[in-house]
């Protein structure tokens, strides 16, 4: 009998997670999501599930009393939510320095006073980026070096968590993951922008020279490796997952995007490019393999993602009602900055 509480359960990773919890794990037997249902959380991320094994609270991780309550009620908290756009962050860093900040400290507060297990959700941003020609992979002891405020954010989340387990030795442990696909993802982010424009009939869009490289892996991967941390994972460690595609650049995936979306491979346009864009992004994942056990199913021989991106577009296509009418709005404020 182990309740979760599932922060941000109703964005693209945590709905991902709480519904393969539901299939796949029922040592967990109920899961309360709580989310602020911002632009970026959809209640219709979670429809299907089980009333009886799901249940929504929309609310603010920012709301001390709300989250006192709830992590007092549960026997583990993971804590996804966050505000969780890099472009965003240029545009309005203050809803980032909040929830990514604040909320993640009232979170452990009542983590520390109900001395409840918790897992963090972090990202391979804090670490900064890597020259494109740097063979080099980020560690788990790689130092800290954001670049954006979202990214800066993130860090801040990440040395609260380190320091709450340093200093008042919470039972808690933290993920950072490279860059996630899969369905239900937001569609301002690069792989479902591109799916979405094209089955809307609008020209894939790619920053600059698109030489950026990020090292893709699928949803379901990242959730597995996040439940073997839950089971398995060592309290007052971190793990970096990754799964090895940090040789696939922005303009190989959209490529292979309009290759497999029956489109030239060139059938794109070059926009704007993102100030102080982060050039590779490479996760070196080997802690997580080798001492608990993960490795990702989505690898096939070529770029490592054709199968997951086929799944993705099948996706996004056969729910075109999920995204159709938030894409306007997206495209016009990215028009606003020429992207
Ligand atoms: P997302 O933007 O799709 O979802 C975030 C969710 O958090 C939304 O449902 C939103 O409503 C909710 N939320 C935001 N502010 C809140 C608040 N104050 N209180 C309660 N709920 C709030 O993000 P995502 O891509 O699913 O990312 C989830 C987590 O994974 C984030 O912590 C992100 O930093 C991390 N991460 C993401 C990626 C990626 O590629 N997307 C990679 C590594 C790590
Ligand atoms: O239209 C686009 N064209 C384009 O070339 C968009 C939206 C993006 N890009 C580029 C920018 C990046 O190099 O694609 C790459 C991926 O962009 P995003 O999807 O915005 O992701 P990124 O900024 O890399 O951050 C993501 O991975 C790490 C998530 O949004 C973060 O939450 C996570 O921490």
């Amino acid at each position: 009998m182990t309740s979760l509480l599932v922060t941000g359960g109703a964005g693209f990773i945590g709905a991902n997670f709480v519904r393969q919890t539901v299939e796949q794990h029922p040592e967990y037997t109920h899961i309360t999501v709580l989310d602020k249902l911002t632009y970026a959380g959809n209640a219709d991320n979670l429809k299907g599930l089980p009333d009886s094994k799901v249940t929504l609270i929309e609310g603010d991780i920012c709301d001390a009393e709300l989250v006192d309550a709830l992590v007092k009620d549960h026997d583990i908290t993971v804590h996804f939510a966050a505000e969780s756009h890099n472009d965003n962050s240029l545009n309005d860093p203050f809803p980032f320095v909040h929830t990514n900040l604040i909320g993640t400290f009232v979170l452990l507060e009542a983590v520390r006073k109900h001395n409840k297990r918790f897992h963090h959700i972090s990202t391979d941003e804090v670490f900064g980026d890597l020259e494109l020609d740097d063979p080099n992979r980020f560690t788990e002891t790689t130092a800290y070096k954001p670049s954006s405020p979202y990214s800066a954010t993130k860090a801040g989340s990440d040395h609260l968590v380190h320091a709450w387990i340093r200093s008042f030795g919470i039972q808690a442990t933290m993920s950072n993951c490279s860059n996630n696909y899969g369905p239900y993802q937001h569609i301002e982010k690069f792989i479902p922008r591109q799916i979405t424009n094209i089955l809307a009939g609008l020209t894939p869009k790619l920053y600059g020279t698109g030489e950026q490289v990020r090292d893709w892996i699928h949803v379901d991967d990242h959730n597995d490796a996040v439940h073997l941390i839950l089971s398995k994972g060592k309290i007052g460690e971190t793990y970096i997952i990754g799964a090895d595609n940090d040789h696939v650049n922005n303009k190989q995936v959209i490529e292979l995007i309009c290759e497999l979306m029956d489109l030239d491979a060139n059938a794109y346009e070059h926009v704007a490019d993102r100030p102080g864009h982060d050039m590779r992004y490479a996760m070196d994942s080997t802690k997580l393999r080798t001492e608990l056990g993960w490795a990702p199913k989505y690898t096939d021989v070529d770029s490592g993602m054709r199968k997951g991106l086929e799944q993705t577009i099948d996706w996004y296509r056969d729910n075109e009602a999920w995204w159709r009418g938030t894409k306007d709005n997206v495209e016009a404020t990215y028009a606003k900055q020429g992207q």
